[in-house]
């Protein structure tokens, strides 16, 4: 009881003196592709500890606490694989992004539906969209292709009720799907929206299609229109609340709400060619940088409002600045122009990463990466660490590596109606009209009257 209390202690006053070994900690040079390659392979292993899915008998890709961190654990190993060239967790990978893509392919698990968010669901879309892109081997034992199951996210959110609500503020996505999930359902928020932006954007440039660079724009649009994203100071608001019809901007600073937009804004730079998104994309990699990657740390990637009073992150905190600096290496590969205004703070985290993976005399990585290892351990540390270490390989493999689309050799085929219809061929649900907004009130009176004549029946039953 006691050391416990003395660890917390001086967890909190001196996490790099008592828990950091220097000699233990990863080595990296970042002129050298080995120790690059080196230190992701060592914290790549860390992560798939954790990771029960590939074992036989298991369920691939579940998380039951937390199923969104599937879909990051994927991408992890995804981008790992891409700048590495080691596909030792390519087939673990492919199963567990097959696996959770649900009987209608677009990632509503039925084991998930009352977890699932708007965001949730956007990450696994958005991994399948990366394995289209960096060219996995098609996906296993279903009958989808990775582009397939994007267009399946896609349609589910933009024609479904749970997704695009047009009943208030305008428009925008929810965060949550259903009213039973809570407050959530209430608010409208930046990863959501933000989210499905870039799920649009890259599906316009990998299929060459303006309808959803068209559904991309209308999200961006919407997200400036009630000021999430502010075309002023490029500052991007975690949430607004329906409450109040979207009218004031919760200014919580998460850095994956400026790293969704900023990957979206990308392609659709990349698509259009049209200036005012390259301008957009430029003003948000400066205030990313601005705002997350401060000197006074080194210029490490740091998740300043967990990590700065505290360092108290919960699990899904700790994932966002991997998964920015993952969209970042990304968007530089896109659009090559902003390359060199991206490098430095690749560099920069992936330094501070290495020094922090010095704990528990195995290079474990911990969560803050500007003050040595701080004690603390997990699946979260792990994968963000090595997306550090798998982009700063980003001088390695130059735009050669950017991501597939249909005019570079992208085969995945295209499937505009996935998501609408279940593996069996029924219909999972109809396009929304006005005219069932106006009806759906009278549809659950007359479905809940069902259930109570159904239950009658029942009872009433030899
Ligand atoms: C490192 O050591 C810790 C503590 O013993 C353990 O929990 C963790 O699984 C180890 N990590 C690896 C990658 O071996
Ligand atoms: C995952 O399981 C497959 C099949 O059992 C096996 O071949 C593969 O080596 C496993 N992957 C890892 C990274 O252990
Ligand atoms: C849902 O959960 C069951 C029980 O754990 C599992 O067998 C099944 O594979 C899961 N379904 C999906 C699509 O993950
Ligand atoms: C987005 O806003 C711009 C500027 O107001 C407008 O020109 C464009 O048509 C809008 N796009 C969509 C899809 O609503
Ligand atoms: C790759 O970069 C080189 C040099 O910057 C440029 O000339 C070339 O067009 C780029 N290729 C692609 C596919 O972007
Ligand atoms: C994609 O990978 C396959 C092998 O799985 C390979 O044959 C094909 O050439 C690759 N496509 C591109 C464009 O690199
Ligand atoms: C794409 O091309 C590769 C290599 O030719 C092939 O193995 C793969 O099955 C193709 N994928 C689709 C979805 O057509
Ligand atoms: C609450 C908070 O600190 N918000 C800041 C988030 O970052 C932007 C710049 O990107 C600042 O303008 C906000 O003040």
């Amino acid at each position: 009881m006691r050391i416990t209390q003395f660890t917390q202690i001086a967890t909190a006053i001196l996490p790099g003196l008592l828990f950091s070994d220097y000699a233990q900690a990863l080595t990296i040079n970042l002129e050298d592709q080995d120790s690059l390659v080196a230190a992701a392979k060592v914290s790549v292993e860390g992560a798939f500890g954790y990771y029960n899915g590939n074992n036989s008998g298991a369920t691939p890709g579940a998380f039951d606490f937390s199923w969104w961190e599937g879909a990051a654990l994927c991408n992890a190993f995804l981008n790992y694989w891409h700048f590495t060239g080691d596909e030792t967790y390519n087939y673990a990978l492919n199963m567990a992004l097959s696996w959770q893509a649900g009987d209608a392919g677009d990632y509503l698990n039925e084991n998930y539906t009352t977890y699932c968010g708007n965001d949730d669901q956007m990450q696994w879309g958005n991994a399948a969209m990366a394995a289209a892109e960096y060219n996995l081997s098609d996906p296993i034992g279903i009958k989808y292709s990775w582009i397939g199951l994007v267009q399946g996210v896609y349609n589910n959110q933009k024609d479904n009720n749970e997704g695009w609500d047009d009943t208030t503020c305008g428009g925008g996505f929810r965060w949550q799907k259903l009213p039973v999930q809570g407050t959530g359902y209430h608010m409208k928020n930046a990863v959501s929206n933000g989210g499905f932006f870039q799920l649009a954007a890259r599906l316009a440039q990998y299929l060459q299609k303006d309808e959803y660079a068209d559904w991309a724009e209308k999200t961006y649009n919407w997200s400036t229109s009630v000021g999430l994203v502010n075309e002023k100071t490029w500052a991007v608001g975690d949430s607004v609340s329906t409450g109040d019809n979207c009218k004031t901007v919760d200014p919580t600073n998460w850095s994956y709400n400026y790293g969704v937009y900023l990957n979206g804004c990308a392609y659709m730079y990349a698509y259009t060619k049209k200036s005012i998104w390259l301008d957009r994309l430029n003003g948000l990699i400066d205030s990313t940088m601005a705002t997350f990657f401060l000197p006074k740390y080194g210029g490490t990637i740091s998740e300043k409002t967990c990590e700065a009073v505290g360092n108290n992150c919960d699990r899904n905190q700790k994932l966002f600045k991997g998964l920015t600096l993952m969209w970042m290496a990304n968007v530089a590969l896109v659009v090559p122009e902003t390359y060199d205004k991206l490098l430095k703070g690749i560099q920069d985290s992936a330094t501070g990463a290495a020094i922090s993976c010095s704990g528990q005399g195995n290079k474990t990585c911990g969560d803050r990466w500007y003050s040595g290892y701080d004690g603390k351990i997990g699946m979260e540390e792990q994968i963000s660490a090595t997306n550090a270490f798998s982009v700063a390989l980003l001088p390695f493999v130059k735009n050669s590596s950017a991501p597939l689309n249909t005019l570079t050799g992208g085969n995945s085929s295209s499937n505009p109606n996935a998501g609408t219809t279940y593996d069996n061929g029924l219909p999972k649900f109809a396009p929304i009209t006005t005219g069932d907004r106006a009806g759906a009130g009278i549809m659950t009176a007359v479905f809940v009257g069902g259930m109570v004549g159904m239950a009658v029946f029942m009872l009433m039953g030899p």
